[in-house]
């Protein structure tokens, strides 16, 4: 270990001595003292360290070896002092590979990658933050993962002796409670003040963000202990790592939820975040199955195939309004799946017959704070049975099986015809729904999702990111790994940097990753872009490019409908023209291949698949069409 150590240090004294580039120059021609202000940045000629004050096994090494051993591949970061010494032994000791550092341009965007990466990996991704105005970048996304109940290991960089820190800047950038900024919406924090304590800590984030409800966690990464030398190493363990298995909900109260819907006439099942796995999905699929009864999928997660006939999605309040049983299966917003409020005036109409029998499965009631408030409305409900839903679902359906008598069995069955005929007529609804202005110009998003269909369709696709609806309701999505839901909070800037996360995920797996952008969206933190081009990341960026933040023009009329005054300046402060942004240019000068403003739509499909050509090399592309509103 120690002769490693000592080796990478000489190699980079090569390096400096001989590198041509800015960098290298940089290296070699600096002698700042220890004591430097952030400005007059880290570098430091290792030539002027004294031998004996050289730190051959700094705690930050060993920082490494407890995030390897989790299993963490990367660390999304914008560079920081406060965490300069893990810094430089991710790269150097743990040789940049399982973590590799990926260079972000905001805070934000490291932890709206780590967002989409964990929906499409499947596991965490790390992201390092400077400090306080590290960790206030990163609130809004942490935010997004939190809604959504997705898993993020954050570790914050901080100097908490008083005694040991440089005045100046790390004054402003240390704090006393980093994880104070986020807690009100991160499951679990903690601020270990020894190596031990890191690992437990490191562990235990790890197991807490991964049990369901699965949730962003903080660790902070002492400066001090990061730098200066890892004591009595051999005392430290390294603890392993277990995962907690999700609990099923109660046996017999499932045995009641399936006599409820087996009794029902017309049974309606409403998914949302449930499906962890292409296994998640066949479950739901059989129990589906099982009760004949349709499912309409609220998209948190991939829960249903889109071309069965008991996926309903599109029909989801009909199907609500006319049903005498609802099972709702981790449903974000239960009450909003019965009632509607009337905008502007917020008049509140139940759509859902006033009898119909309520069961929740959820986990919701485990997880929660108090300030924020994405509890939703409570809403009562005839049987809460606390559980993951997924893992609940093989239960369920065997005791639907059980409740099943063979005369019951034979009425459900009868079911399947009028079902299949439905779910016809809901396809066809969405189809002819479709063509409306298909030949417009500026592109309807309904034709620009048909085209992208056309250009993908032989790929294995994976639509990370999109605010449209048309993929779900036109485009047939058999696998877990098609969709990923949603930003979970609502938090724009979520869009461009969750996709990129996404892609990395599925760059291995062999499946090609595309997302619609707003243009609102991508101008939060367009620097994701660089990071993609940087670290090869393919991904097939569609621009739906309504030139404006659209949502709040419609707000804006809106509003001066309800107080019955001129709509012409809805634009005002809503729209993003004059001048309009060249999002290829912006995709260009950051190394990401690029076509566009296409304002025709017929001119769309071929630019996607000159695109899709270099995402298939391994490389991200952007495609700016220029679209009607939503
Ligand atoms: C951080 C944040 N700020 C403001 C909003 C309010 N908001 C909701 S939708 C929206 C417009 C987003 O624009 P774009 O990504 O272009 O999507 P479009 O509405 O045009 O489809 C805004 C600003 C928000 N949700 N989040
Ligand atoms: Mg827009």
């Amino acid at each position: 270990m120690a002769k490693d150590a000592f080796d990478r240090r000489a190699f980079l004294k090569g390096a400096a001595a001989s590198a041509a580039a800015v960098i290298g120059t940089q290296l070699a021609a600096s002698s700042a003292p220890a004591a430097q202000t952030e400005s007059q940045g880290a570098a430091t000629n290792e030539a002027a360290q004294p031998r004996d004050r050289i730190i051959l096994r700094p705690g930050s090494d060993f920082m490494v070896d407890v995030i390897k051993a989790t299993g963490i591949d990367y660390i999304a970061s914008n560079p920081g002092s406060s965490f300069r010494s893990l810094h430089e032994s991710i790269v150097n000791y743990g040789g940049n590979k399982k973590p590799e550092f990926l260079t972000c341009m905001h805070e934000e965007s490291s932890v709206a990658m780590a967002h989409g990466y964990a929906k499409a990996a499947g596991k965490p991704m790390g992201v390092l933050a400077h400090g306080t105005v590290g960790l206030q970048h990163a609130a809004m996304a942490v935010y997004n993962a939190w809604c959504d109940r997705v898993p993020v290991m954050i570790f914050a960089g901080n100097f908490l002796d008083a005694d040991k820190r440089r005045p100046g800047v790390e004054w402003y950038h240390c704090v006393q409670d980093p994880a104070l900024i986020l807690r009100d919406f991160t499951k679990w924090d903690d601020q270990p003040v020894s190596l031990q304590h890191f690992a437990e800590s490191v562990m235990r984030a790890y197991k807490m963000a991964l049990t369901p409800p699965m949730g962003p966690v903080v660790i902070t990464v002492d400066g001090d202990l990061a730098e200066e030398t890892a004591h009595d190493e051999k005392k430290l363990r390294m603890p392993k790592l277990t995962r907690t298995i999700p609990p099923q909900g109660d046996s017999g109260a499932l045995a009641e939820a399936a006599k409820m819907l087996v009794a029902a006439e017309r049974p309606v099942i409403l998914a949302d975040r449930v499906a962890r796995s292409q296994d998640g999905m066949k479950q739901l699929v059989e129990l589906a199955e099982a009760l004949n009864a349709p499912v309409a999928d609220i998209g948190g997660r991939m829960n249903m195939p889109t071309n069965h006939y008991l996926c309903r999605s599109g029909d989801r309040r009909a199907l609500v309004g006319g049903a005498d049983a609802i099972l709702m299966l981790e449903v974000a917003d239960p009450w909003g799946q019965l009632f509607t409020i009337s905008d502007p005036h917020h008049e509140y109409r139940r759509f859902a017959k006033p009898d119909a029998k309520l069961i929740h499965i959820s986990l919701g009631d485990t997880l929660t704070k108090s300030n924020y408030q994405d509890a939703q409305r409570f809403l009562p409900v005839d049987l809460a049975i606390s559980g993951d839903a997924q893992a609940s679902l093989p239960a369920l359906t065997e005791a639907v099986k059980s409740a099943v008598g063979l005369t019951r069995r034979a009425t459900l069955a009868d079911r399947g015809g009028k079902l299949r005929d439905d779910y016809k007529r809901m396809k066809e609804r969405a189809r002819q729904t479709a063509t409306l202005g298909w030949d417009a110009m500026p592109v309807s998003t309904a034709r620009l999702s048909a085209t992208l269909w056309n250009t993908i369709k032989n790929e294995k696709w994976c639509m990370a990111v999109s605010g449209m609806q048309w993929n779900r309701t036109l485009w047939p999505a058999t696998e877990y790994y098609n969709f990923i839901g949603g930003s979970g909070g609502a938090g724009v800037g979520y869009g461009a940097p969750a996709a990129v996360g996404a892609a990395l995920a599925n760059r291995d797996k062999g499946i090609i990753t595309i997302s619609f952008e707003g243009d609102g969206d991508l101008m939060y933190a367009p620097g994701v872009l660089w990071t993609a081009a940087h670290h090869k990341i393919p991904l097939l960026m569609v621009m739906h490019n309504n030139r404006a933040y659209h949502q709040e023009v419609m707000h804006l009329q809106k509003m001066a409908a309800l107080h019955n005054r001129r709509m012409d300046q809805a634009s005002i402060g809503t729209t993003i023209e004059n001048p309009n942004i060249d999002f290829a240019k912006l995709a260009q000068s950051m190394g990401v291949y690029s076509e566009g403003p296409i304002t025709n739509p017929s001119a769309v499909g071929s630019a996607l698949s000159k695109a899709l050509a270099v995402v298939k090399r391994g490389e991200p592309a952007l495609v700016d069409v220029v679209c009607q509103g939503r």
